[in-house]
């Protein structure tokens, strides 16, 4: 507890441009949670480099999903918004977390033997360890609540046991957090091949909206999306094309697939697709058009940068002076 209200943690790389994906599926869902818990929301650049990335596009890209929690909603007076990396303590958990948690649960994660084999040239031991600072993550602000994709529970369900064999040991020093799994219908399918998620990383730039794209893109993109032959807006498994429009119409009109078929009731492919576009080109504009005016005022957000760290420095201190005690190292002087 925080400010007399649970603790949230949850972060985002900032490798790849962000999609609609990443906005329905969490940004939108972090906003309305934010609310209720006491949050802190991290740009998870020091995951990021457990991959090969340019520098400058990092520093640039991870700038620009800082600037999107803001423009998405996420006031950054009341959610904690911050770099990993400008907080020290992430590393320096992670590394006595290193020390309780072993080879045998690692080599078990599925995103690791995945991102071996997709990056089979740089298999780095941060590729391994990569759960360890996640669990750190979570763990130094002593987060109840994690929100999370169905890829990430194996992740927070380690997080979980490493906590509590921690707290095995030394008595109650972490608390253990839940996933909070997202309604559902807020995972979004590839455009091009509705059995894959919509992914940053897809190679095909038609499978993803970027929430950067401009009308005319999205537009475009809506009416190559991959559907099928039936030529009836259905909410129905055997039209998974479909039935992701469907889904993306909703999320954006807050309407239910009932309203949605009878919408479009005798209607072809040709009527919804261009229709499912204009909505999310409404949800995205305003979006833009904020991050348009957040990215003029650099002051403000050098501001909110700065701040932001400080005030995740200091929480997460009181939790890593704890663990420091616990495991046997010296009391620091000061
Ligand atoms: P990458 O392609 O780099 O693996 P990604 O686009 O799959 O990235 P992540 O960085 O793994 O996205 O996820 C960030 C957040 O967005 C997570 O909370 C994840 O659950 C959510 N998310 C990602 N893709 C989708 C999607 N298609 N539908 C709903 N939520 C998604
Ligand atoms: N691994 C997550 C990103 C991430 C995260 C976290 C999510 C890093 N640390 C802590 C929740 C809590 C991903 O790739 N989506």
């Amino acid at each position: 507890m925080l400010n007399g209200k649970k603790v949230l943690f949850s972060g985002m790389q900032s490798t790849g441009n962000l999609t609609l994906g990443n906005y329905l599926g969490a940004l939108k869902n972090w906003v309305t949670l934010s609310d209720e818990y006491e949050c802190f929301y991290s740009v998870v650049d020091m995951h990021s480099i457990t991959v090969r990335q340019d520098p400058a596009e990092l520093r640039r890209r991870a700038r620009a999903l800082l600037t999107l929690y803001i423009a998405a909603g996420l006031d950054p007076e009341k959610n904690c918004i911050y770099y990993q990396s400008q907080v020290t303590g992430h590393a320096e958990l992670a590394w006595i977390l290193n020390c309780y948690t072993y080879m045998g649960e690692l080599q078990r994660m599925t995103q690791f033997k995945d991102k071996s084999a997709k990056h089979a040239d740089n298999i780095n031991a941060g590729l391994f360890t990569y759960p360890v600072l996640m669990a750190a993550d979570i763990l130094l602000y002593q987060a109840d609540v994690v929100p999370v994709g169905k890829d990430q529970m194996q992740h927070l369900e380690l997080t979980r046991d490493i906590a509590q064999r921690f707290n095995g040991i030394y008595g109650d020093v972490f608390t253990v957090p839940e996933a909070y799994i997202g309604k559902v219908g807020a995972r979004i399918m590839s455009l091009q091949d509705p059995s894959k998620k919509m992914s940053k990383s897809d190679e095909n730039p038609n499978a993803s909206i970027y929430l950067m794209d401009d009308p005319d893109t999205i537009m475009r993109k809506f009416k190559r999306a991959v559907t099928d032959s039936e030529a009836a807006v259905r909410y129905r498994d055997e039209q998974p094309g479909i039935k992701n429009l469907i889904d993306i119409y909703c999320a954006c009109t807050g309407k239910t697939p009932e309203e949605v078929e009878r919408e479009f009731d005798g209607k072809g492919y040709g009527e919804f697709k261009p229709a499912v576009g204009e909505a999310v080109v409404d949800v995205l504009r305003p979006l833009q058009a904020r991050v348009a005016d957040l990215e003029k005022d650099k002051a403000y957000i050098d501001s909110v940068i700065k701040n932001n760290a400080e005030k995740a420095q200091y929480f997460s201190n009181k939790t890593l002076r704890k663990v420091q005690k616990k495991v046997g190292f010296p009391e620091r002087i000061r």
